[in-house]
């Protein structure tokens, strides 16, 4: 505690289109202490998301280089710095890269966005948006991160920074969980789980005896599934280009699968088809511009909503008819699942512990740090749903 640690972190010197070819640095890096309302965490396990490829890949308008990427990870409390409250040495944690500031903030007018009239009204809690978005820390605007081998600074990313054996958080990212909770699993809990299911719970709220799509089955595709199956919707139809994914949403919960590519009609024509005017709710889960269009237009007149959780590269625009929303259609958006990360992901963790939700079914790989490049790679594959980097 207090001392710069000098450990192994896997190193995005510069963004690279072919993300899965051999992209990381796994080299030592120094990592400073924390400083006021900080945490220095050892990070014992971390997934790779989606996210994490996109913004190496150089489409992430926000990606900074050279950083440490990482954000869907596991870990223990090292050491904390000034100020910080209710966090102590050997707790065990989830980085969160959407924060959650404290009552006393809202109190007080800290945070832009949760305070006043608008306390509740989003999980995007502002307190320290500005930072995490630029790849510091708040309190001096610079970064815990330098590449040991010549000293150069390395950026954050999304506050979180977890392809590194320790990290530094601010306090307000930091989810306290219980102790009796597998680290190698719960990771998954720092995103793509979370946001699939409360896409479903929070977001659109699916209700009982709903009929529901889900374009794209990855690991938060198939977390949607799993949230419509526990709203306990009626139809649950899996949609992908990938054939080999229906194994899985079936066990997931899906009811039924569809792949665009054995169709020469517009895929939103086929499930308006197929379920006599539309799905109640759908949701997006490629991050493609063209399927968030039919993924609204395959809901049904006056009620249909469609939920975008895919992140489209930098630039990008969504379109379609202005007639689709005046006739009742609603289109929306979620990070995060809409939860509060700080208070809710520790509620997750005891929904996994109480057998009420999976995680490990998700987990399909397991890979040391050395071998990060080749998780990136099984992630492109298409054959991995999470890979766990035992760190
Ligand atoms: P993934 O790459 O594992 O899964 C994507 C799936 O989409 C694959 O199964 C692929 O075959 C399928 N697909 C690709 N093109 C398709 C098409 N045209 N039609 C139908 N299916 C198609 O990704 P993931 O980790 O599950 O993440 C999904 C998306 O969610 C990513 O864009 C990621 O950045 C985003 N994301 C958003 C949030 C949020 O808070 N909003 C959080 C996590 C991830
Ligand atoms: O608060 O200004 C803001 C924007 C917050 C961005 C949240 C990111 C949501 C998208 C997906 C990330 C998946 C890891
Ligand atoms: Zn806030």
């Amino acid at each position: 505690a207090g001392k710069p640690i000098e450990c192994f972190a896997a190193v995005a010197w510069e963004p690279k289109a072919d993300y899965w070819n051999n992209a990381l640095s796994v080299e030592k890096v120094v990592v400073q202490p924390p400083k006021s309302g900080e945490v220095r965490v050892k990070v014992t396990h971390t997934a790779l998301c989606h996210t994490d490829a996109f913004t190496l890949s150089g489409e992430d308008a926000e990606g900074k280089f050279p950083c440490i990427l990482g954000h869907e990870a596991a870990g223990i409390v090292e050491s904390v710095g000034e100020g910080v409250k209710d966090i102590e040495v050997g707790d065990h944690v989830i980085p969160c890269y959407q924060a959650e500031c404290y009552p006393e903030d809202q109190a007080s007018d800290h945070c832009p966005r949760c305070r006043g009239y608008r306390v509740g009204k989003t999980n995007l809690c502002g307190k320290i948006r500005p930072f995490t978005g630029s790849g510091v820390m708040a309190s001096d605007q610079d970064s815990r991160f330098t590449a040991q081998k010549d000293g150069s600074k390395l950026w954050h990313y999304m506050g979180t920074s977890t392809f590194s054996q320790y990290t530094v958080l601010h306090a307000e990212s930091v989810a306290k969980i219980r102790k009796d909770a597998p680290l190698e699993k719960v990771n998954l809990l720092g995103c793509g789980l979370a946001t699939g299911w409360g896409a479903v719970w929070n977001t659109a709220k699916v209700e009982e005896d709903s009929t529901c799509a889900i374009f794209g089955l990855g690991a938060v595709g198939l977390s949607v599934i799993e949230g419509c199956a526990k709203a306990k919707a009626k139809r649950i139809i899996a949609i992908d280009i990938n054939p080999d994914k229906w194994e899985d949403a079936k066990a997931f919960g899906a009811t039924e699968f569809v792949n665009p590519r054995d169709f020469d009609k517009p895929i939103q024509q086929v499930i308006v088809e197929k379920t006599g005017g539309g799905v109640d709710y759908s949701f997006e889960c490629v991050g493609n511009t063209d399927l968030m269009r039919s993924a609204l237009e395959c809901t049904h007149i006056g009620w249909g909503q469609s939920v975008i959780i895919g992140v489209a590269g930098a630039g990008k625009e969504i379109s379609t008819r202005p007639f689709q929303l005046v006739t009742g259609r609603v289109w929306k958006g979620t990070a995060f699942g809409g939860f509060k990360s700080r208070s809710q992901v520790p509620e997750l963790v005891d929904k996994y512990l109480a057998g009420e939700v999976k995680i490990d079914e998700y987990i399909t790989h397991n890979r040391n740090l050395t071998d990060i490049n080749e998780a990136f790679e099984l992630l492109h594959s298409g054959k991995c749903l999470r890979c766990v980097i035992w760190m």
